[in-house]
């Protein structure tokens, strides 16, 4: 190996090490023995530009393994991102930019937050479906300004995890020829070797996905071996590239190369200084980048700014060509909507008796018709759940065209995909399934939410009213679970109105994820003629119907279908001279950050008698309804049949909820 190619990997190493070392936490095993890879990637192959993090057609580089955060951090500070030797110094303490786990809103140049194992290989293949879209989309045949990869580095666990195999799977079927995986195939995990658990046939398995396979014998020494097999799987168009690099987990360490003990521990000091020594390293020194090695890895800089440059020229004379078009290229890189879109939200009157499947079906695609870097798909169920986008064909991996993504049955990597659409930007997605199936999808959405982005996660059949499917089917503890996740926004809309309503905040919300839970069955809309307007969505929760003379006894705050069950309530109540008013309550984040004047006008302090009605777990409505509150909801698996009576089977009716409040009442 040229000396000075290994004493740029030997920096990287060792700056892994020593900042492992120095927060007696991390990984050091994966850094040493990937660094070879990371510097042909980065030196010879990657088209980036470290003083412009964000330049929208850089080639994308995800570390999926994000416990070898060291790497890609050594990496960043070295080409010359905005991430300081001292900064790297400050490796997992508490506020620096160099988190244990990547976290892409902290640190410069981070394209993905990763950790938990697959979701970052799951990504790359978003950001490969956004980059195909947005290529489809605004290049032009004189000109093209889209046109990057997508890298991922996986390592043994992403390829254990199954939702990199969902993910493989579908990448083969789009034929992503742009997106590249090389496989740190070091053959030990975090338990010991893969022998273990992991002995399938990696390669045949990518084979059969449709994937182009390749093989770097020696990885930790054959530079020019991994540099060809970039090339070769640059140069395929019609298959994403599974490179497989067999590598030495802590190369360089004499002790514990080779070892799961290289894996998730520091090496020790003495281990260092043996490390250092072996690599030709003066063991006294720490932090330590040789003047050649940091002017050579900080040729990126140039090499970027060359590299933008050149396609700022290409974009300001496409630009110029393609006036509208480049408006909406801003526009959707902003995350910003076109001027007039919510007039295209639909207003339901009383007489669309519809379920709210069928009305988030109708909002979305008129969304949809204004908003033309929106796509997004179903897992196989968008019969079900009505989340089609009706003309806008399917997406294609190869032009990029269409908007529809069929992702299979295939939750989990769906939620991950969709995070990296939306990690790679110009884009704004959401993903489709039964709610009860949101457990598939939810580690992604933690992560969305986590991350600050703006996916929609769209959930249909949302309670016992599934019906016939039964318990298997039926959600019953999700609403309260999604409510758990902090950041996201969950909205169970009252009616077809309410769902225009979330619809609006989720599209105008740019910093985190949505969650919008519709129902299977046929639900009123409401005549807002008689009752509030929808718009009290925007602030979570909203009086929807007073008591008759606006003094009540009683308040009644429901959530999706069951607001139809407080509305029905009402007018019995009143019959039998009991005031009470009618809260809807669709989203209770918003209305959390509402003020408390707000809120207390919405739920009075002193009104005491209160009830809730959901048709899920109670777990957690005390805090609306207080001590003295009585929860009406679903504290066990439901059970097969009729949705209609099962509701009733189970309580969540009129009657249960008058018979609460007369409970209420007769012992206040
Ligand atoms: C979903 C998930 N499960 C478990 C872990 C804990 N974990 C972190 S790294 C690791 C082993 C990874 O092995 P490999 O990818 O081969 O990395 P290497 O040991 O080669 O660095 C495990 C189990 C995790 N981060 N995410
Ligand atoms: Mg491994």
């Amino acid at each position: 190996m040229e000396k000075l190619a290994e004493l740029s990997i030997n920096t990287i190493r060792l700056l892994s090490v020593d900042a492992v070392q120095k927060a007696n936490s991390g990984h050091p095993g994966l850094p040493m023995g990937a660094a070879p890879m990371a510097y042909v990637l980065w030196q010879r192959h990657m088209r980036h530009n470290p003083k412009n993090p964000q330049w929208p057609d850089r080639d994308r580089f995800v570390l999926s393994g994000g416990h070898g955060s060291m790497l890609l951090y050594s990496m960043l500070h070295l080409t010359g991102y905005d991430l300081s030797l001292d900064e790297l110094k400050t490796f997992r303490q508490i506020g620096s930019r160099a988190p244990g786990h990547p976290e892409s809103f902290l640190t410069p140049g981070v394209e993905a937050t990763t950790g938990p194992l697959g979701q970052g290989a799951a990504n790359a293949v978003g950001m490969a479906i956004a980059e195909r879209f947005l290529a489809g989309r605004y290049n032009k045949p004189d000109h093209t300004i889209v046109d990057h990869f997508t890298y991922a580095m996986v390592g043994d666990g992403d390829m254990m995890e199954g939702i990199t195999h969902e993910a493989a799977a579908l990448a083969g079927h789009l034929k992503l020829g742009k997106l590249i995986w090389l496989y740190d195939d070091n053959r030990i995990s975090l338990d010991g070797p893969t022998s273990l658990a992991f002995t399938e046939d990696v390669a045949q398995r990518f084979a059969a996905y449709g994937w182009q396979v390749l093989k770097v014998e020696q990885g930790d020494t054959d530079i020019d071996g991994i540099d060809r097999a970039i090339a070769v799987a640059k140069a395929e168009t019609d298959r994403p590239s599974l490179i497989m690099v067999h590598t030495t987990i802590g190369f360089g360490s004499p002790k514990k190369a080779g070892t799961s003990e290289a894996h998730g521990s520091p090496l020790g000091p003495d281990e260092v200084r043996a490390t250092k020594k072996n690599l030709g390293w003066d063991p006294e020194k720490s932090f330590y980048v040789p003047d050649e090695a940091l002017a050579h890895l900080r040729s990126a800089i140039d090499r970027g700014a060359k590299s933008e440059a050149e396609w700022q020229k290409r974009f300001a004379v496409w630009a110029a060509q393609n006036p509208d078009l480049a408006k909406e290229w801003d526009m959707a890189l902003k995350g910003e909507l076109p001027a007039g879109w919510e007039s295209a939200l639909p207003v339901f009157t009383p007489k669309d008796d519809i379920a709210t499947r069928q009305s988030g079906g109708k909002v979305l695609a008129a969304i949809a018709a204004r908003i033309p870097w929106l796509l997004g798909g179903d897992a196989d169920l968008s019969c079900s759940t009505l989340t089609a986008l009706p003309g806008l064909g399917d997406f294609d991996g190869q032009t990029g065209l269409g908007r529809n993504i069929h992702y299979g049955v295939r939750e989990h990597a769906m939620g991950a995909i969709a995070n990296g659409m939306a990690y790679h930007g110009g884009v704004r997605t959401f993903t489709a399934t039964f709610f009860v199936f949101s457990d598939y999808e939810r580690p992604a959405i933690r992560i969305a939410a986590l991350s600050h982005l703006p996916v929609i996660f769209i959930f249909t059949h949302d309670s016992i009213g599934v019906g016939e499917d039964g318990p298997t089917h039926q959600p019953v503890e999700h609403m309260m679970s999604l409510r758990l996740i902090p950041n996201l926004w969950v909205f169970r809309p009252g009616d077809a109105n309410e769902v225009s309503e979330a619809y609006r905040a989720a599209m105008k919300r740019t910093d985190g994820p949505v969650a919008i839970i519709l129902s299977r069955q046929k639900m009123p809309t409401f005549d807002r003629n008689k009752v509030a307007s929808a718009e009290g969505v925007q602030k979570g929760g909203y009086v929807l119907s007073e008591a008759a003379d606006g003094s009540p006894q009683v308040v009644l705050i429901a959530t999706g279908s069951e607001v139809s069950v407080a509305m029905a309530a009402q007018e019995k109540l009143q019959a039998q001279g009991i005031r009470s008013r009618v809260v809807s309550l669709p989203c209770w984040e918003l209305f959390a950050a509402q003020s408390h004047e707000y809120q207390d006008s919405v739920i009075p302090r002193d009104v005491k008698a209160r009830v809730s009605i959901e048709a899920g777990a109670t777990l957690g409505w005390q805090r609306w309804i207080g001590d003295q509150g009585v929860a009406i909801g679903i504290d066990r698996f439901g059970a097969s049949g009729p949705g209609g009576a099962l509701m009733k089977q189970f309580g969540i009716d009129v009657d249960a909820v008058v018979r609460a409040v007369n409970g209420m009442i007769l012992s206040a």
